[in-house]
């Protein structure tokens, strides 16, 4: 039976090493207790980093059995490991590009062939455990290049990403000099999941640009699969926050805490020691509306617990130092006996203990200056069990996505977050209640358990349509059957297309001309069968390439035909009436004066725009607007504005590939047919060939052929094999 096995960088565990023994501390974070209904199953596993260095091959041992009694297993990590791979390459190269903090961003080759050879070490510790249809759900950004080293295993496998921070622009990931393979490597997901929206497209148009690969409503089309990239916010365990903040022992810390604040308003920040949080600026502005409202001295203070986190990294060392300088500052300024702004804890408090922070705020500031989604507003909102309170969150946070009854402020508006303090504080309280009672449905039922039936959900889907698409997949058993039957034919006939299908895409249209390997192919099977090259390009260029072959030729989707036997001459095969083309030029004209990179090519019976080389998004923009540029002069006419590869094709309905291949086959009783193509000009072939004909489309789009197959080069081993 396949399994289900979750990977991250860290185990949702904590080992220390005591009087000789290690003890185990499972996290009770978000992401474990959501998991936990998945890699508590059955023979499901988490795979991760235990978070200590162990090299003793004893303690490692022990580790391990430990560790498979709770269901996960360990990736040893040695210290250099540590400081290359993660405080190296993960959290000062891609963590600080993927919060837009470039200023701190380091550029070292040695951390990225450390992040590299740690990924594979987590490749390898999966595929001890993995089987070939396993199902694996990989996190974060520590383990990018993790996806498509798995795939080249394991093919067939199920293979997820979530990524928990955000995914910044293509203007950042561009300055990684690491960025195509960051990107190939999560590639090898079938499903790819980020917190926003945002984080979905950024990462799509990143994906598009730099590797070529384009989208369609977050499906991207790989060479030989769809891959689904999707927004998946996530959620907390709202129940246990309701409850542990209505429970006992909390209450007994509200009633101690609360004595010793007595009726001050509280203000509630907690973090990760880390400069995307914003804990300075927060600071600042606390500072501001004091020196703004000497009203508020001595009733309002702020509780700021910064959890420590990666304090061997400079920039944390450095941020650390400015927090305790500023922390300072304000106390020394403003304290009295009985009043303390800021109550600062460098450290992190048990669970019964936060939850009555959360209770006993009046305000939760949250205020990151870039969070991928950020949990703690989440759980502020989830702790206030009698509805009053009121949550500031900061506009970067993916949380302030679904959060809109937030006040919700830039943190880099210094003055507009000192007047969100002030506004909360004096909101009135039935405006707290409709506020938060709104936010708590959603929470509730967005809550993290949702969030895993949901990926879940989805990735079967993929799954489906991975199937669905290659089920008709031309395998070793179609070939076979393809081969036997062409071997027995008298009298065969080839369709081929051209572009894409017999050779690949060149950003010169021109300059794609046929090599030596596929000359070879089309002589060997000219001898075999008749072969026709049945293409959308002009006839000269056909003629020229395929001079001397002895092969038939339909050149412009049908309105041009040359036959083996007419030596050299071409026939007109469709009456062409081409009036309109002068009119329908200077509109395409226009549009190659704006947009460097773009020609038109002038055919018999069409006008193409191309735009292979113009910049990416700018050529789509220009193709959309002379798009409907063209389909309402269109109408006029009587022509069919058609989108092909990075073209747009202004033609005759009535002339096509279909119609062309039907009077080619006229009159002839051929015992075999293939026709191959690769985009919807070849799809009006497909539809024209008779029953017992093979039609193959290239890639794996939705066709009325009757099978795909991967790309050009594998139609170049079919062809081959049907000669050998
Ligand atoms: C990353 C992304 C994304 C904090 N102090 C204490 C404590 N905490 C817990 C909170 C909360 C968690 O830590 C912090 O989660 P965040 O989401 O706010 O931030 P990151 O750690 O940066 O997490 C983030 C998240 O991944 C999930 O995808 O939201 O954007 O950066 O759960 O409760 N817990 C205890 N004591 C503390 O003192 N027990």
């Amino acid at each position: 039976m396949s399994k289900t096995i979750i990977v991250s960088n860290r185990l949702p565990i904590s080992l220390r090493h005591r009087n000789g023994r290690f003890e185990f501390k499972p996290s009770a974070g978000g992401l474990a207790t959501g998991l936990g209904s998945i890699y508590k199953e059955g023979e499901n596993i988490w795979i991760g980093w235990p978070g200590n260095t162990v090299d003793d091959p004893e303690q490692r041992a022990e580790i391990i059995l430990e560790l498979h009694e709770l269901k996960m297993a360990p990736v040893f990590l040695s210290k250099e490991d540590v400081e290359e791979f993660y405080e190296g390459f993960s959290n000062e190269t891609l963590w600080p590009a993927f919060h837009y903090f470039t200023q701190y961003m380091v550029y070292n080759p040695e951390h990225w062939e450390a992040y590299v050879r740690v990924n594979q070490k987590f490749c390898e510790a999966i595929l001890k455990k993995a089987g070939p249809d396993d199902t694996i759900w990989i996190h974060d950004y520590q383990l990018l290049l993790l996806p498509q080293m798995l795939r080249e295993v394991l093919p067939n496998a199920t293979i997820a990403f979530f990524q928990h921070i955000p995914f910044p622009s293509y203007e950042i990931i561009r300055m990684i000099p690491w960025r195509k393979e960051l990107l190939e490597g999560v590639c090898g997901a079938d499903l790819i999941g980020f917190h926003t929206y945002d984080d979905m497209r950024h990462f799509l148009s990143a994906v598009g640009r730099i590797t070529g690969l384009s989208n369609e409503s977050g499906y991207i089309q790989a060479e030989n699969r769809i891959i689904n990239v999707d927004s998946f916010p996530m959620g907390i365990d709202y129940n246990k926050f309701a409850k542990q903040a209505k429970s006992k022992r909390t209450l007994r810390f509200v009633e101690e805490f609360g004595k010793q604040v007595e009726d001050q308003k509280l203000l509630l920040t907690i973090d990760r020691l880390d400069y995307s949080k914003g804990i300075p600026q927060r600071i600042q502005a606390f500072n501001q509306l004091l020196e703004q409202h000497k009203e508020l001295h001595g009733k309002v203070s702020m509780i700021m617990i910064v959890v420590p986190s990666r304090d061997k990294v400079q920039s944390y060392k450095e941020l650390k130092e400015e927090i305790d300088l500023l922390v300072g500052r304000i106390n020394s300024e403003y304290s009295t006996l009985n009043w303390v702004p800021v109550h600062y804890f460098y450290r992190s408090f048990p669970f019964e203990e936060l939850s009555a922070f959360y209770n006993m705020s009046d305000i939760a500031l949250v205020t990151p200056l870039r969070d991928g989604m950020n949990l703690v507003c989440k759980e502020f909102v989830a702790s206030k069990t009698d509805q009053t309170g009121v949550l500031i969150l900061s506009e970067m946070a993916g949380a302030s996505k679904e959060l809109q009854d937030a006040i919700l402020v830039n943190p880099n508006d210094r003055q507009g977050v000192v007047d969100a303090i002030f506004n909360a504080l004096s909101m009135p309280q039935s405006e707290q209640i409709a506020r938060i009672s709104s936010m708590q449905e959603s929470l509730k039922k967005y809550d993290v358990f949702q969030w895993v039936k949901v990926f879940m959900g989805r990735l079967e889907h993929v799954k489906r349509k991975q199937e669905e698409l290659t089920s008709k997949d031309v395998d070793a058993k179609v070939m076979t059957e393809i081969q036997t039957s062409f071997k027995k034919a008298e009298n065969a006939v080839l369709f081929l297309d051209y572009d894409g299908t017999l050779t690949g895409f060149h950003s010169d249209p021109q300059k794609a001309l046929p090599d030596t390997e596929l000359k070879a192919i089309i002589k060997d099977l000219s001898k075999l069968a008749q072969v026709v090259i049945i293409s959308g390009r002009d006839k000269d260029t056909l003629g020229k390439w395929f001079e001397g072959q002895n092969i038939d030729m339909i050149a412009e989707h049908g309105v041009w035909v040359k036959r083996k036997e007419d030596k050299g001459d071409w026939e007109l095969y469709a009456e062409v009436e081409d009036g309109w083309k002068e009119d329908i030029r200077k509109v395409m004209e226009y549009y190659v004066l704006r947009t460097p990179g773009a020609f038109i090519e002038e055919k018999h019976h069409s006008l193409v725009w191309h735009y292979r080389k113009v910049e990416s998004g700018l050529g789509d923009l220009r193709m959309r607007e002379l798009f409907s540029h063209l389909k309402y002069m269109a109408r006029g006419y009587n022509l069919q504005v058609l989108e092909g590869n990075m073209v747009l094709e202004i033609k005759r309905p009535d002339i096509n590939k279909g119609r062309a291949a039907t009077a080619m086959m006229k009159g002839i009783d051929h015992d075999f047919i293939l026709a191959i193509g690769d985009d919807w000009t070849d799809e009006d072939t497909f539809k024209a060939m008779p029953k017992n004909a093979y039609s193959i489309r290239v890639g794996y789009a939705y066709t009325q052929a009757n099978y795909n197959i991967k790309s050009f080069r594998q139609v170049r081993q079919l062809l081959q094999k049907l000669t050998s």
